[in-house]
């Protein structure tokens, strides 16, 4: 069993509060809960972790190097700002799919841009609160063909 980090960034506690319309009315309890049971299901041991702090996202990434084989990561709006982010994924070398429940690339501009695209393996948005699970099942495609070393 493959153990994963399912990571939340920041203002993500507030999903299904606020901007339904955008983000939908799905809470982030519900989404753990959801990553859970598809993780299971899936043979993958999920933990669930979501900080408002970019330092704190970083001491997540460092420390998932030789306890997770991978991590599922929205990092909310520090996707398009935090070069400290994309360095801390690049030094542990561990499998990171990127998750969006928008489109960005249907937003505005300045969220077009993804500085942890470059150093993922792939992306996923514009499917809600369903790319948690979509990323858990490429996650899983890949230990499966790719194990850790
Ligand atoms: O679409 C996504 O998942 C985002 O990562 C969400 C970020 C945004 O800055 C990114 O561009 C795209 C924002 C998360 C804020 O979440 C909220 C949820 C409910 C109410 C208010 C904010």
């Amino acid at each position: 069993m493959f153990s994963v980090l399912v990571l939340n960034g920041p203002n993500l506690n507030l999903l299904g509060t606020r901007q339904p319309e955008v983000y939908g009315s799905t809470t982030l309890a519900m989404v753990e809960r959801a990553c859970a049971a598809h993780g299971a299901a899936l043979g993958l041991d999920v933990t669930c972790l979501q900080s408002n702090h970019e330092g704190a996202l970083i001491d997540a990434i460092h420390a998932a190097k030789g306890v997770h084989a991978g991590i599922v990561l929205n990092a909310g709006a520090y996707t398009h700002t935090s070069i400290a982010l994309m360095d801390a994924i690049a030094s542990v070398e561990l499998p990171v799919i990127e998750v969006h429940l928008s489109n960005i690339h249907a937003r505005e501009a300045f969220r077009h841009t993804s500085y942890i695209a470059p150093v993922a393996l792939g992306q996923i948005c514009g499917f809600g609160a369903q790319g948690y699970n979509l990323a858990l099942d490429a996650l899983k495609k890949h230990l499966s063909e790719v194990p850790p070393a």
